[in-house]
């Protein structure tokens, strides 16, 4: 009997009830991820599924459109690089790629449906970016910045923790929903991170490089802007500086012998006490620009990150505000990137807050490749302990209107999404079972934009949790409503920040208030929030007019972005009539009341998931519960000792 119950590294090829399908298989062509195609159904099917098929029905013919075109005798239609379509053919069925990667994904997705219990028709679908990318912040220490699921799945001890299988079953993750780039170190690189150029690190960045292209997945490299000063010994890290450009050269002749199709480099430069262009005086676009033109020969990008701002501000001045960096430092430098930049941008203009605007960045550059970058690990968002599934303000940012350059989806400059990575070494991958939906939103998401955050849900709940309605319906509610709920019980309407500093989890009202960061809500007697407005620091002029209207104006601010754009008195009234602190009271009260129901209907599905997953749900729910309190708790007495003001229900304040 195959072990059915929750098992190790299976974010979402859980075992199948039922019968395996029974074609028989017909890989065509001789494209190395058509034949990998071919291996993965082979193994998959008889992993995933118990029984093996009684009755042969006809053939499962894999290939690139051209070869299966032969078999069939019939012309079909190119999906498109990396796309592919599904479809019945007499008693055969056809997955026909567009080239062999597109095979890879049709393969993929054709098992997922099974897995899921859809029943499988004509099918096609090719990716909305080329450039769909995990960026994993690991060290290689072992720890992983800002994660929350244990040690790095490559590193330990300042070196590799080269581990074939496990790389192998990532990479199937990965491919599975179509994420083609992964970048395995931090982009804070440090000195030992910098020495992956050269030596036995680079032999070893080799052989992931070569098991992570078997699943059509490109490395990219992350590297230290001032790697020449730290590793190379040189006095200068300066892009204009003839001795410098030729350091890089060398290095990235030397990667690109070894990895041929390296995606190019990550650079987080002038941001966070790193060194970049601005340390000698020159311009992002001159850094950049270097790498690029170095890159250029071997197809390589450079993903330039525009994560630029002081950090190193005074609190007590009014006239600088952090959320309008990127936009003012590099919006002045559209049409000045090389063709192979892409200018990384993080999706708000703050840090991955809970709830903050769509940067005004994105898509505003008109001659500038763009990705978006999004962060998968919950480091504001309940660090993989409080549930927050994230498609949801993926898809709003993916939807939102720029009034003059379209919907962030229909940006064409935006060619690439880069997101966060939420795994490391726990058995669950990701810490918290649940937070595996982030993940997988995150590949579906990047590849289809179009797709809303609850049919992924479903999706991710019915691969993960078997076909089981009463389980689906429940467990994509907890989903769907999580944001919703940390939303409640941790800052309000948009501030963002209330954070313990440092590790960023758990309530600390005026943590960030007094320090360097430039992340203040400026809390008196009477109001909170910066006016970001045309009348106060200007943020919202970054905006296209129309969406600047929006935003400026209060009646038609986002009731879910006031305190971001507004600064605004206690007593004022929101749409719902009630005061913006008694708001703040109610919200706070009912974010514990909801994360009390999630556990009772997690507790109701009890003999319905497999133990160890219900039982690491369970646990982190308790966990969730304890932080909701003491948010509660801290926020709601923060405010009453500020203002003085009781709650109008009377309920236990802490004064
Ligand atoms: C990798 C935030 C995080 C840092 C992170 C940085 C970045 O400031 O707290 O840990 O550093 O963003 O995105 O570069």
């Amino acid at each position: 009997m195959r072990n059915n119950s929750y098992s190790a590294y299976s974010m979402w090829f859980q075992p199948k009830q039922g019968t395996a399908p029974a074609w028989e298989l017909f890989p065509v062509g001789d494209d190395s991820h058509v034949i990998k195609a071919a291996e993965e159904w082979t193994e998959l099917l008889g992993t995933l599924w118990d029984s093996k098929p009684r009755v042969k029905t006809g053939r499962l013919i894999l290939g690139v459109y051209s070869d299966v075109s032969r078999i069939t005798g019939e012309d079909l239609a190119s999906p498109g690089t990396e796309g592919y379509s599904f479809f019945p053919h007499g008693d055969d069925f056809i997955i026909a790629g567009g080239d062999g990667t597109g095979v890879l994904y049709g393969m993929y997705r054709l098992i997922l449906m099974l897995c899921e219990g859809k029943s499988i028709t004509d099918y096609n679908s090719s990716p909305a970016y080329p450039i769909r990318i995990i960026n994993h912040w690991d060290n290689m220490d072992g720890s992983v910045e800002r994660g929350y699921a244990g040690r790095s799945l490559f590193f330990e001890n300042e070196d590799f923790d080269y581990n074939p299988s496990r790389i192998r079953l990532y990479a199937r993750f990965l491919a599975s929903v179509g994420i083609n780039r992964i970048c395995i170190n931090n982009v804070n690189v440090g000195k030992c991170e910098a020495g992956l150029l050269e030596g036995e690190k680079l032999e070893k960045l080799v052989l992931m490089a070569n098991i992570l292209r078997e699943y059509a997945v490109r490395m990219v490299l992350a590297v230290a802007f001032d790697s020449p000063i730290i590793i190379g010994g040189l006095q200068s890290a300066d892009p204009l500086d003839g001795e410098v450009r030729a350091w890089w050269k060398t290095h990235v002749s030397e990667i690109y012998n070894k990895i041929p199709d390296l995606g190019g480099f990550l650079v987080k430069a002038d941001s966070e006490f790193r060194a970049g262009p601005f340390t000698y005086g020159r311009e992002q676009s001159d850094g950049a620009n270097m790498f690029a033109e170095i890159l250029l020969p071997y197809g390589g990008y450079v993903f330039w990150r525009c994560f630029v701002y002081n950090c190193r501000q005074d609190w007590r001045d009014v006239t600088v505000d952090r959320p309008r960096a990127a936009y003012d430092h590099f919006m002045p430098l559209d049409g000045k990137f090389a063709d192979n930049v892409i200018l990384q941008i993080k999706l708000g203009p703050s840090d991955f807050q809970p709830r903050e605007p769509v940067s005004p960045l994105l898509g505003a550059m008109k001659k500038t490749n763009q990705a978006l970058e999004v962060q998968i690990t919950q480091e504001y968002t309940g660090q993989q302990k409080d549930l927050y599934y994230l498609a949801g303000q993926w898809s709003e940012v993916f939807n939102f209107d720029t009034h003059g350059n379209g919907r962030i989806r229909e940006i064409k400059k935006i060619v690439a999404v880069a997101g966060v990575s939420n795994l490391g070494r726990e058995v669950t991958w990701t810490g918290h079972v649940l937070a595996g939906a982030n993940f997988y939103a995150f590949g579906r998401l990047s590849w289809n934009p179009e797709l809303s955050a609850q049919e992924v849900a479903e999706e991710w709940v019915k691969l993960t949790f078997g076909n089981n309605p009463e389980v689906t319906n429940n467990v994509t509610h907890m989903l769907m409503c999580s944001r919703k709920i940390f939303e409640k019980y941790t800052t309000p309407l948009g501030l963002g920040w209330m954070v313990n500093p440092g590790h960023h989890y758990g309530a600390s009202p005026e943590g960030y208030e007094y320090d360097k960061w430039g992340t203040y809500h400026r809390a008196d007697l009477q109001a909170i929030g910066v006016d970001r407005t045309a009348r106060g620091t200007g943020y919202t002029k970054q905006y296209t007019p129309g969406a600047a209207e929006v935003f400026e104006n209060l009646d038609t601010c986002p009731e879910e972005l006031l305190l971001y754009f507004h600064r605004v008195r206690y007593d004022y009234r929101l749409k719902s009539g009630k005061t913006l602190l008694q708001h703040i009271y109610d919200t706070h009260f009912e974010g514990v009341e909801d994360v009390l129901a999630m556990i009772d209907i997690w507790d109701s599905l009890k003999s319905l998931i497999p133990e160890e997953a219900w039982q690491n749900t369970a646990d982190k729910l308790h966990l969730q519960l304890l932080n909701s309190e003491e948010w509660r708790d801290v926020i709601n007495s923060y405010f009453y000792r500020k203002t003085g003001i009781p709650d109008e229900k009377g309920r236990k304040i802490y004064i």
